[in-house]
């Protein structure tokens, strides 16, 4: 099974009238929510700090784009900018995760909203500051919120999850899914890459996984519902791989990377950026989907 892309890719591009996204935008998250997809996008300038833009779209391929940032860095702690968004619907709020970067690394941080414009930040005691690839699940489990990532220091680079009451201290670490064996498509590294979408089969994750050239590829497995920590089945084959020139060449060569996936009348739809400078997205029947586990 591989995704279908869309045939209009890719859906946005740079706008070059607009100093904060005039070379790339990538990796987008995306929410369905009353008949309206709402996209996070990172986007970069000139001056090569990463921004989060707003995009809006009532049939999903077609947006309505904002001519400014909504989410910007915050000098002392993300001065090299806000990356990779991910976003969740908890209660009435978004929950937005994202790379900041900063000198000292990379660290997971979270801000909330209600109307995607507005964002307040939240403080997160992290145990480590090197870390990345941050996704909430989007419901409770257990009585905890949790939260899949990467701890970069670890060997080899693959998904953890992470327990919180609070969103501030996190506990319990541990690792779900390493890298594959060399020779894979995933056996440089992995991340979790959309938030878990929950299935009958379990929690679905859509993954990326990296080989020993750094071409970044999409895969698909699945999770127990009641306890996340346990990988259930992992399929051995990527969904989608760079083979589209809009995939190949960019700003960084061979990446589709997902930080997003909605299911809208069984269809799952997958955001990702392509090559690190435009956004695309993809689809697959539910039924489809589900049949490789
Ligand atoms: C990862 C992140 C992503 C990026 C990918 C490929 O480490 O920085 O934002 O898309 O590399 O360059």
């Amino acid at each position: 099974m591989k995704l279908r892309r869309y045939e209009g890719n890719p859906i946005l591009k740079p706008k070059p009238e607009n100093a904060w996204e005039s070379e790339n935008i990538f990796n987008p998250a995306v929410i369905y929510d009353k008949g309206l997809f709402h996209l996070l996008y990172r986007a970069m300038g000139r001056d090569d700090i990463s921004r989060i833009g707003y995009a809006v779209s009532i049939d999903g391929f077609n947006f309505f784009r904002f001519d400014k940032p909504v989410f910007t860095p915050k000098l002392i702690l993300e001065p090299r900018g806000c990356e990779d968004p991910r976003v969740v619907k908890l209660g009435r709020s978004y929950y937005m995760t994202y790379t900041a970067y900063s000198v000292n690394g990379m660290r997971v941080c979270l801000a909330t909203t209600d109307n995607f414009i507005q964002w307040e930040r939240y403080e997160m005691e992290w145990q480590e500051r090197n870390d990345k690839n941050a996704v909430l699940f989007p419901e409770m489990i257990d009585g905890k919120y949790m939260i899949l990532h990467r701890p970069m220091h670890k060997e080899p680079m693959g998904i953890w999850i992470s327990y919180t009451d609070n969103f501030a201290e996190w506990y319990g670490q541990r690792e779900v899914m390493a890298p594959s064996e060399e020779g894979n498509w995933d056996s440089a590294k992995i991340g979790a890459g959309a938030p878990p979408i929950k299935t009958e089969k379990g929690w679905l994750l859509i993954y990326h996984g990296v080989d020993e050239d750094m071409v970044y590829r999409l895969g698909a497995a699945m999770l127990s519902l009641d306890d996340p920590s346990k990988l259930l089945y992992r399929h051995s084959k990527p969904i989608l791989e760079p083979e589209m020139d809009y995939e190949i060449r960019g700003e960084v060569p061979n990446v589709v990377f997902t930080c997003g996936a909605c299911e809208v009348r069984d269809k799952y739809y997958i955001y990702y950026g392509g090559a690190d400078r435009v956004v695309c997205v993809a689809t697959v029947d539910k039924e489809e989907m589900l049949g490789l586990f």
